[in-house]
This record gives structure tokens, C-alpha cells and sequence, in this order.
């Protein structure tokens, strides 16, 4: 049985195709900086967005027409592992992530959840021996259900966070069982509505005590993914504990994790925070924990994650500017947490969506390594800061000198020789990159 007949497989046809099934911009074997672009950009497909969302938002119902909506339950989960993997070898996809609760249905026990989740990942496993998409990462969805309201690992009931510990525990296995690549932790309810009715301390320990725990359990059963936190600042919570990289890296500093763990970082939760999606990204790759990347966008005139696919050739470029820097993303990839949006209601839409986000990072790839080999902004950069090349600035940064000397050296300037940061021309520059593919 065939989901999604209308295409047989997508294929690179060059930037003058007019068929919209084709890649224009995204050449997998296409060598740049003497890697390919699927090995580079390792582009993963969202579970979630792609087979078991409907297009439902807060304001209405579901608008999608899936070829699985006339089944229910099992029979349901079923049919979107087979789509997904259709999917997945039509559209080249080297990857796929899901949480728990994407693949199937939630029992009214756990044990019973366990059982469709066991009897799912066994179908996935058979059909992953034959596909050439491996499972980038997987999580637990410790959000959606009710008795996660008042959070997960951060929750104010002990039975609560036994439940999201089991569900961990499980996500685990099963990661290990397809040999993801990473696991991740998206807190979304790891967070508080208001501080009157929150132990801020106790809740923090308690995360802390539930990734160390996960660490061991990890290491107990020879699963050696990396470990990735996903920062978003709010959204459902008011206040999210993994508000952004830098507050989230300086939790793992403070329980002994940051060894343990790198960053997924997503584009619309980097803007959420009042960051650009480059500021995220560079944090992290400063500090060595740039792991993987949710790749989306979202709406400047809207103020939530709408996780739109990626198609802000400006954005993408900038994004893959800092992940070539980083020496690319190792075990991590380009994951599309994006969604068609509620309009978009038909099949073909997915492949749109998908052509469209891998087109748009290929791009950016191709001008962020033209930036790269020319070494334009890099010169402007080692330019603006050459004073700490020689002398004074020599000492200041190997840490051989002290208050009392730089105020020698200080006391006799009468001028300082500041040169302009040059801002529109780095901005006219950056657009003629950007044409240049
Ligand atoms: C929610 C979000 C999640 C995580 C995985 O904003 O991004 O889908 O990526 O739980
Ligand atoms: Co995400």
C-alpha cells in the first residue's frame, strides 16, 4: 500500500527546476568543504509535525487529510510507521525523531502504554534494517498528558515524577534498541506559573537528581547517546527553567552535568527568549556544547512558537555559519521540528514543507563556506580586536598583568585610536554572499 502516490522520490534537479518535487539547492552528494551535504546537514524528520499532528491549534479543530485518519488506535500507529517510512525514503530524509507518545497510543496503565510502545518500536526496528533513515533522537513526551500539569521532573506530586523517571526510563531502552543517536529533554512543563505556590530549589534538585539518574540508567544498559537539553524560555509554562543556553548552562555547571550534556537548539525558541537563533548557537559552540539543532522559524509578527519550516535564507545562512565553525554538528543534525501550517492541509504539503526547509539550509551551508574561505568577516573580526595582539592588550589576554599596571599604562593616553565597526558594509557584504549561489 502506497501512502503518498502522487511522488516517487525526490531528486536534485538544479536551481532552474520547475518541478516542484525536486530539490533545487539541497544536493546530497554535493561535496562542500570536501564533505557531502547529506553529511553535513543530516536532516531529520519531525514524527510528531509530520505523521500524528492534524493541524489543530488553541482557536480550532484539526484541518489535515492524512490516508491513516480513518483508523484508530494501534491500527493507526501502525499506518504512520509505514507512511513514515515511505515518507522518509521519498523525501532522502537520513533522519527521524519522535517522543514516546508520536508512535503510539497511550494505555490506560503504563504497562499498557509500554506494551504499544514495545509492539511500535519492534515495527520501526524491522523497518529501519532496510532504510537508510536512522533515528537521530527520541524523547519522552512529559508534557502532554494532565497529570503533568504542575510539571514533570519538577513537579509538586513525588508519584508525578516517578512517572515522568519511568517514562525516561523506557525512552531510554528504547533509543538504545534503535540505536538513536541522541536523546533529548525538553522541559515544557519544567517550569512554574507563579513563584507564591513554587519551591524553586527543591525543583531544580529534583531535575538535577532525574538527569543524573538518566545518566546512570544510560551507562547501566551501554546506551551512549549524547544527552541533549533543549532550551525554550516559556511556552506552556510562564517561566521555563531551560530558559536559554546560557541559563541552562549554568544549571548543568551547578549539578555537576555539564559534562553529560549538549544543547538542541531551535531556532523559535532562541527568538522566544529575545535572542537571535545565531546568538544561541554561537553560545553554545563557545563553550563546546553545540549538539544538535531544531530547525525551524518562527512569525516576528506573532508571540509564540508557530514552528514554522525554515525558509529565511538570511537566518539559515547565519545558522550554518556557526555550525561550520563548530566543525559541523557531530552526532547531532538538522532536525524539522516545523509544521505545515493549518491551511496546508494536504499531503503534498509535507513534501513541500520539507523541500523547502532542506533548500533553504543547503543554501545557507553553500554561502555561510563561501564566507568561511573568504575570510572577509573573520579579517574584519581579528582586525577590530588586533590591539590585544601586541603589548598591553598582549598581557591582558594572558593574564600577566594587573590593575596597577594597566593603570600606568592608562594614566598617559590622550588619544584612543577607535576604528568604525563597520556595520552597513558587513550588512552590504553579507547580502551579495547571499545572492552569490
Ligand atoms: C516544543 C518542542 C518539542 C521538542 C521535543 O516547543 O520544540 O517538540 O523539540 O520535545
Ligand atoms: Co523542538
Amino acid at each position: 500500500m502506497s501512502y503518498f502516490d502522487q511522488v516517487s522520490k525526490v531528486t536534485y534537479e538544479g536551481r532552474e527546476s520547475n518541478n516542484p518535487y525536486a530539490f533545487k539547492f539541497y544536493n546530497p552528494e554535493e561535496k562542500i568543504g570536501g564533505k557531502t551535504m547529506e553529511d553535513i546537514l543530516r536532516y531529520g524528520v519531525a514524527y510528531w509535525h509530520t505523521f500524528t499532528g492534524d493541524g489543530s491549534d488553541p482557536f480550532g479543530a484539526g484541518t489535515a487529510k492524512r490516508p491513516w485518519d480513518h483508523l484508530t488506535g494501534m491500527d493507526q500507529a501502525k499506518a504512520r510507521v509505514e507512511a513514515a517510512f515511505e515518507f522518509f525514503e521519498k523525501i532522502d530524509a537520513p533522519f527521524f525523531c519522535f517522543h514516546d507518545i508520536d508512535i503510539a497510543p497511550e494505555g490506560t496503565t503504563m504497562r499498557e502504554t509500554n506494551k504499544n510502545l514495545d509492539e511500535i518500536t519492534a515495527m520501526i526496528q524491522s523497518y529501519m534494517k532496510t532504510s537508510k533513515t536512522k533515528l537521530l533522537w527520541n524523547t519522552a513526551n512529559n508534557f502532554t498528558n494532565p497529570r503533568f500539569t504542575h510539571g514533570a521532573g519538577t513537579s509538586s506530586h513525588a508519584d508525578v515524577y516517578a512517572i515522568a523517571a519511568a517514562k525516561i526510563k523506557k525512552g531510554l531502552e528504547i533509543g538504545k534498541e534503535l540505536g538513536a543517536e541522541n536523546y533529548v529533554f525538553w522541559g515544557g512543563r519544567e517550569g512554574y506559573e507563579t513563584l507564591l505556590n513554587t519551591n524553586m530549589k527543591l525543583e531544580l534538585d529534583n531535575l538535577a537528581r532525574l538527569y543524573h539518574m538518566a545518566i546512570d540508567y544510560a551507562r547501566e544498559i551501554g546506551f551512549d547517546a549524547q544527552f541533549l537539553i533543549e532550551p525554550k524560555p516559556k511556552e506552556p509554562t510562564t517561566h521555563q527553567y531551560d530558559f536559554d543556553v546560557a541559563t541552562a548552562t549554568s544549571f548543568l555547571y551547578q549539578y555537576g552535568l555539564q559534562d553529560h550534556f549538549k544543547f538542541n537548539i531551535e531556532a523559535n525558541h532562541a527568538t522566544l527568549a529575545g535572542h537571535s537563533f545565531e546568538h544561541e548557537l554561537r553560545t553554545a559552540r563557545e563553550s563546546g556544547m553545540l549538539g544538535s539543532v531544531d530547525a525551524n522559524q518562527g512569525d516576528l509578527l506573532l508571540g509564540w512558537d508557530t514552528d514554522e519550516f525554515p525558509t529565511d535564507l538570511y537566518a539559515t545562512t547565519l545558522a550554518m555559519y556557526e555550525i561550520l565553525k563548530n566543525g559541523g554538528l557531530g552526532r547531532g543534525g538538522l532536525n524539522f521540528d516545523a509544521k505545515v501550517r493549518r491551511g496546508s492541509f494536504e499531503t503534498d504539503d509535507l513534501f513541500h514543507a520539507h523541500i523547502a526547509g532542506m533548500d533553504a539550509f543547503a543554501v545557507g551551508l553553500k554561502v555561510a563556506q563561501k564566507m568561511i574561505d573568504d575570510k572577509f568577516f573573520e579579517s574584519i573580526v581579528d582586525k577590530r580586536y588586533e590591539t590585544f595582539t601586541t603589548g598591553i592588550g598582549e598581557k591582558i589576554v594572558s593574564g600577566k598583568t594587573s590593575l596597577k599596571e594597566l593603570e600606568a599604562h592608562a594614566l598617559d593616553i590622550d588619544n584612543v585610536d577607535l576604528q568604525s565597526g563597520q556595520l552597513e558594509k558587513i550588512k552590504a557584504r553579507m547580502n551579495q554572499y547571499l545572492l552569490s549561489v
